[in-house]
């Protein structure tokens, strides 16, 4: 079962995201409820909210065995329209009274009500095969829209499984965060994680330091973050000992989605005493490896492979690098039951991203002696990753060269303390000079409201001419000078 605590877990506390709470009784009768209305449909769109609805919607659609489209509730027209068109959902589910945008307004809607119920749920549904879809959650490419990555559920279940063990993550665990609620992070490690061990999520709604401090030091054990959050709670921990104190009282700290600095690291460090555990993972692949709890926490690694996770490096010829010397750069592929089943509607995708039953992530490291993964960098220049989330350039360019202002544009994303990278937009503007003042805030806005905010460029640098090789290709390392 993936998520046995339902029948079992009574009257501890599965979730509280603000004054709103639920047990594990109340979560099983609502999404019991729930479950029986989606009976026979095959995926159901669920407008991610960071609130306990939809959590109860996720759950409602995997205990009936429905695969679940978490949506981004601030997403922009061009991607709402190509998500919808992709993964086709049969019905939306959303808190009563929220209004959706026009799209998704068209489907079928079921309300997820948090209502006491006093009648028993109908009979629950026999426990779906271990591949069928639990999730279809869209991450971008380097060129194109987003790709819908199905991933099973024995992928879910087998890999929070490992990550337990690792973190000797159980029942009595109170996770803290305010991740999104629409990818792997926030909604699979961060609210099914915990209510797979029967333990309790508090979510903060939205990250603050404040917020993640009080949790912590009322009852909160574990933290999930992306290294923004981190950066941040480390300058607030440095400003403030109370809120160092309580930081100080986790359990476990937790930093993935991208690469937390060695400053962060060492800040943290220096403020709370802690040190931060950094683990691995994909959409596609869910978690690869982390550093365990009783583990050698160091800064720059990312730890050995979970367990029942093969991972080998590879040169360029996809040849297998067999060494662990802490030197020799090669891709990191990845084979185990934490893979996805494939992206949806994209078989050549999907072809391209799998080497004989092996994932290539693109992602590249050398290996150390003791089996820790150090990640040096991406085959990728096109992928970006601005505050945890991946963005692909050519997405970001696609939307600009639909604004009437831009005759050309180029992508990149450039080093920034706060996000990791910050997306810069190099524009060529229609028109004769001078560039309207107001043509920079425009085009952001415009991406913001096509695709979604953090898609949005932090800066905008307008140019004569965009630089390009003998071939016409635009030389997007010449950009940087
Ligand atoms: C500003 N805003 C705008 C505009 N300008 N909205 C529309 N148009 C504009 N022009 C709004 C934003 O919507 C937002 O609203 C507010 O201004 C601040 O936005 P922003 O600066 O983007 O937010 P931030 O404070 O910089 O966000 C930092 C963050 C965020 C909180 C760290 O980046 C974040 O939540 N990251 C998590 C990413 C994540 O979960 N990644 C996991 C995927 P408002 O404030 O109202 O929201 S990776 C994964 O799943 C793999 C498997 C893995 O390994 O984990
Ligand atoms: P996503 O497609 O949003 O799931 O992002 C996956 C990518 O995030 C990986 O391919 C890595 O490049 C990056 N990533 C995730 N966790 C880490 C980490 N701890 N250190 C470095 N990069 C990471």
């Amino acid at each position: 079962m993936l998520l046995p605590e339902l029948v079992t877990g009574g009257d501890r506390t599965a979730l509280r995201f603000g004054d709103a709470d639920l047990t594990y009784r109340e979560l099983a009768l609502l999404t019991g409820h729930l479950a029986g209305k989606l009976r026979g449909r095959d995926r159901v769109a669920v407008w991610a909210t960071p609130t306990i609805e939809t959590c109860v919607a996720v759950v409602g659609a995997l205990v009936a065995g429905v695969a679940v489209v978490p949506v981004n509730p601030k997403i922009g027209e061009r991607e709402l329209d190509h998500i919808v068109a992709d993964s086709a959902p049969d019905v939306v589910l959303a808190a009563p009274g929220v209004e959706l945008p026009a799209r998704l307004a068209e489907l079928p809607r079921l309300p997820v009500t948090l209502a006491p119920l006093d009648t028993p749920p109908p009979p629950a549904p026999e426990e779906p095969d271990g591949e069928a879809p639990a999730f279809v959650v869209y991450t971008s490419g380097t060129t194109g829209p987003p790709k819908g990555v199905v991933l099973p559920r024995r992928a879910v279940a087998t890999n929070l499984d490992a990550l337990a063990e690792m973190w000797q993550w159980t029942a009595a665990d109170v996770l803290v965060h305010g991740l999104p609620l629409f990818h792997v992070h926030g909604l699979i490690l961060g609210v099914i994680g915990p209510l797979r061990r029967g333990g309790t999520l508090h979510h903060l709604g939205r990250f603050s330091s404040g917020g993640v401090a009080a949790e912590l030091a009322r009852d909160a054990t574990m933290l999930f973050g992306v290294p923004t959050m981190y950066h941040r709670l480390a300058a607030d921990c440095q400003a403030d000992p109370a809120l160092a104190a309580a930081v100080g009282s986790a359990r476990l700290l937790v930093s993935g989605s991208a690469a937390l600095p060695a400053t962060d690291h060492q800040r943290i460090t220096e403020a709370t005493g802690q040190r931060v555990v950094e683990r691995y993972g994909m959409t596609e692949t869910l978690m690869n490896c982390g550093v365990r709890a009783d583990g050698d926490r160091r800064p720059g690694t990312v730890g050995p492979p979970l367990p029942g996770v093969e991972l080998r490096l590879v040169d360029d010829a996809g040849v297998a690098l067999d060494v662990a010397d802490g030197e020799t750069v090669g891709e990191i592929e990845v084979r185990g039951p934490n893979l996805f089943l494939g992206y949806l509607n994209r078989p050549d995708a999907t072809a391209q991203a799998m080497r004989a039953g092996w994932f290539r992530t693109g992602d590249m490291a050398v290996r150390e002696q003791d089996d820790y993964v150090r990640i040096v960098g991406r085959r990728a220049t096109d992928l970006i990753k601005s505050g945890g989330y991946k963005i692909g350039a050519g997405e970001i360019e696609n939307a600009l060269l639909e604004h009437p202002g831009v005759a050309e544009a180029a992508v990149t994303g450039e080093p920034d303390e706060d996000l990791g990278e910050r997306i810069v937009a190099w524009v060529v503007p229609a028109g004769d000079p001078p560039v309207p003042d107001e043509l920079a805030g425009e085009l952001v806005d415009h991406v913001a409201r096509l695709l979604s905010p953090h898609k949005r460029p932090r800066v905008v640098r307008f140019l004569e001419s965009l630089p390009r090789n003998e071939m016409g290709k635009v030389t997007k390392r010449a950009l940087h000078g």
